[in-house]
């Protein structure tokens, strides 16, 4: 049997996450486990944690640190995420980091390599944008949009540098259609040895 494999996408909002992570796990047969889909889920079905969330999502604010963390305990601790996963959108802050590091020691693993999307903030706000006109998500306006990417910025960039200095990090060119960007990963990756 392979090894599971433990795995991060990050990148700044709108730079194709939740895109290339089906793909990305579909690969590597693993789930792609969403922390924006989880709440976006639990707002839609009206449960006490949509209800908690609601407000801070909608203004593009970061969900606190303990009840994401919690969340991320209880879906790891399903069946599906026993032999490895895909972590898209988590972790976004460095309390976030520290949580999943003690967790999966006590597993015995650890994250194994983390794609890093880079975009152009530009070009991001345009998808973003487009995305507005054909879903239209509350958090894609174009104030809440800026936001996000300033919370990207000042709390998740550093998280990149945290698993940089662990030599697991896979600079991806995110720019490119969806197709070239999955080829890049895939060869990013299997550049590393997975
Ligand atoms: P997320 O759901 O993670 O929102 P996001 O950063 O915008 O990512 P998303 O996956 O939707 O977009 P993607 O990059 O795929 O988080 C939403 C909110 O939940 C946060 O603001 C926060 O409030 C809360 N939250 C989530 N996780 C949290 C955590 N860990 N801690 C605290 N709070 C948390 O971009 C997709 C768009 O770009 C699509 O429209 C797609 O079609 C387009 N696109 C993708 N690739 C493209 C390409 N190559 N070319 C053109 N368009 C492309």
């Amino acid at each position: 049997m392979t090894k599971p494999i433990h795995l991060l996408i990050v990148g700044a909002p709108g730079a194709g996450k939740g895109t290339q992570a089906a793909g990305l796990a579909e690969a590597y047969g693993v789930p792609a486990i969403s922390t924006g889909d989880i709440f976006r889920e639990n707002i839609k079905n009206g449960t006490e944690l949509g209800k908690r969330v609601q407000e801070i999502t909608a203004q593009g604010r970061l969900v606190p640190d303990t009840l994401t963390n919690d969340l991320i305990a209880d879906r790891l601790s399903q069946a599906d995420a026993q032999e490895g996963f895909l972590l898209d959108g988590y972790p976004r802050t460095r309390g976030q980091v520290e949580f999943l590091t003690q967790l999966l020691e006590e597993r015995g693993a650890k994250i194994d390599a983390v794609v890093q999307l880079q975009t152009d903030t530009d070009a991001v706000v345009e998808r973003l944008l487009k995305r507005a006109q054909e879903q239209g998500r509350v958090d894609d306006t174009e104030d809440v949009i800026r936001h996000r990417q300033e919370v990207y910025e000042q709390e998740t960039a550093p998280v990149v540098d945290i698993y940089a200095e662990r030599g697991v990090v896979v600079e991806v060119d995110g720019m490119g259609t969806v197709d070239e960007v999955g080829r890049r990963i895939l060869d990013g990756l299997k550049a590393k040895g997975f």
